[in-house]
């Protein structure tokens, strides 16, 4: 065989395998992303989003916008650095097109980002093409715009030049397949709440959601858009929470930093009710059934008001013993963490089981705190007494 035909063999063996790993998407879909109903066709979007949030976490995007268009397809667009589009040699086609085609791809072009988003299952833009009637991925990069469109996840023509650009990002817009999903009816509301989680879980970032169907529009005739930005983080986030709430102290505890390589920021105020509030995020995904980095911050809060609250001879005088409750009682505490290689465990896959998470996240916690009370004095024994 000539190293041609070795090279033309080569290529549609990797053709077969691709359009395998589609087939692979649309036989059982909810291996990818959970299930086929309301909530499968939501991730659909949180799957495209974690590719722009990462390439906001690089520090090369700032804006991210969402549309859901007429018909309900939607359009997902950043000022990133546009997926590249220049010609692999090995496969003799544009990186988009793999981006786009091969299962878990993504990070494969990149490998200086620190990649550590990635949606619940963390399975990539080519699953939702290949769970797509249609989509279109527009790069604006080197002076120009390149498009290349799918059906089904397939191809439909090479990636092409379509015009010239003085900016740089993506524009993604998918339809999702009705004969996949039980009902492609897009939620504003929810993809709302998600956006606006997304805003406080990476400050800086804006992202603005608009919803352009007809039927959404009010009286006047105005669609419902909002932009979100946080510079407060997660402080912002226990802010937006307690609205309602009477705080015990001063001002919220907050904390940023990195232990043993793994990014750790923690937001906590005290409020006047008894119930706790707890939300745990890894790689800004909530962690409802908790996990290590959680156990971490139990370990670290109550380890340090115990000593606190010893030191300070307070449960001497009172004769009480303390639990690790009572230190939660009216706390309500945002955790975000994030880690390369996370281990999602339990039913809904929402609980982190990475055993090496647990002594830095309780470490930083127990830094932080100790920090603060001694700054706060007034609000460590308003918070103990309580
Ligand atoms: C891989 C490498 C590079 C960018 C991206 C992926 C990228 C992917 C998405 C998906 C949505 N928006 C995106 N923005 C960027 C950049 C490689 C380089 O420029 O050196």
């Amino acid at each position: 065989m000539s190293e041609e035909e070795k090279k033309r063999e080569d290529y549609s063996a990797d053709n077969i395998q691709i359009l395998e790993g589609l087939e692979a998407v649309r036989k059982r879909p909810a291996m990818y992303i959970g299930d086929v109903g309301v909530k499968g066709l939501h991730h659909l979007v949180y799957e495209v989003i974690d590719n722009s949030i990462d390439e906001a976490m690089g520090g090369y995007c700032d804006t991210i916008r969402v549309t859901i268009n007429e018909g309900n397809s939607i359009t997902i667009e950043d000022n990133g650095r546009g997926i590249p589009t220049a010609i692999h040699t090995k496969e003799n086609k544009s990186a988009l097109e793999i981006v786009m085609t091969v299962l878990h791809a993504g990070g494969k072009f990149d490998k200086d980002t620190y990649k550590v988003s990635g949606g619940l299952h963390g399975v990539g833009v080519s699953c939702v093409n290949a769970l797509s009637s249609d989509l279109s991925a527009v790069v604006h990069r080197d002076g120009k715009i390149f498009q290349q469109e799918y059906k089904i996840g397939i191809p439909q023509y090479e990636v092409k030049e379509i015009g010239t650009s003085d900016k740089t990002g993506t524009i993604v817009t998918f339809s999702p397949d009705p004969t996949i999903f039980e009902d492609v009816n897009y939620n504003y509301d929810t993809l709302r709440a998600r956006m606006r989680e997304l805003a406080f879980l990476n400050k800086g970032i804006t992202i603005t959601i608009s919803d352009l169907r007809e039927d959404s529009k009010d009286e006047e005739g105005k669609s419902p858009s909002e932009v979100f930005h946080s510079e407060g983080g997660l402080k912002e986030f226990v802010k937006f929470l307690d609205k309602s709430r009477e705080p015990l102290i001063e001002e919220i505890i907050y904390m940023e930093g990195e232990k043993d390589g793994i990014p750790v920021e923690v937001a906590m105020m005290y409020n006047n009710s008894y119930t706790e509030n707890i939300l745990a995020y890894v790689n800004n995904i909530n962690t409802h059934e908790g996990g290590t980095h959680l156990s971490g911050f139990r370990r670290g809060l109550t380890h340090t008001l115990k000593k606190y609250a010893d030191e300070s001879g307070m449960l001497a005088k009172e004769k009480i013993e303390i639990a690790g409750d009572d230190f939660r009682e009216g706390l309500t505490a945002i955790i975000s963490i994030k880690v390369a290689e996370p281990q999602f465990e339990g039913q809904t896959k929402t609980k982190l089981g990475n055993r090496e998470i647990q002594a830095p996240v309780s470490q930083a916690v127990t830094q932080m705190l100790t920090n603060y009370l001694e700054e706060h004095p007034n609000d460590a024994k308003k918070s103990l007494k309580k």
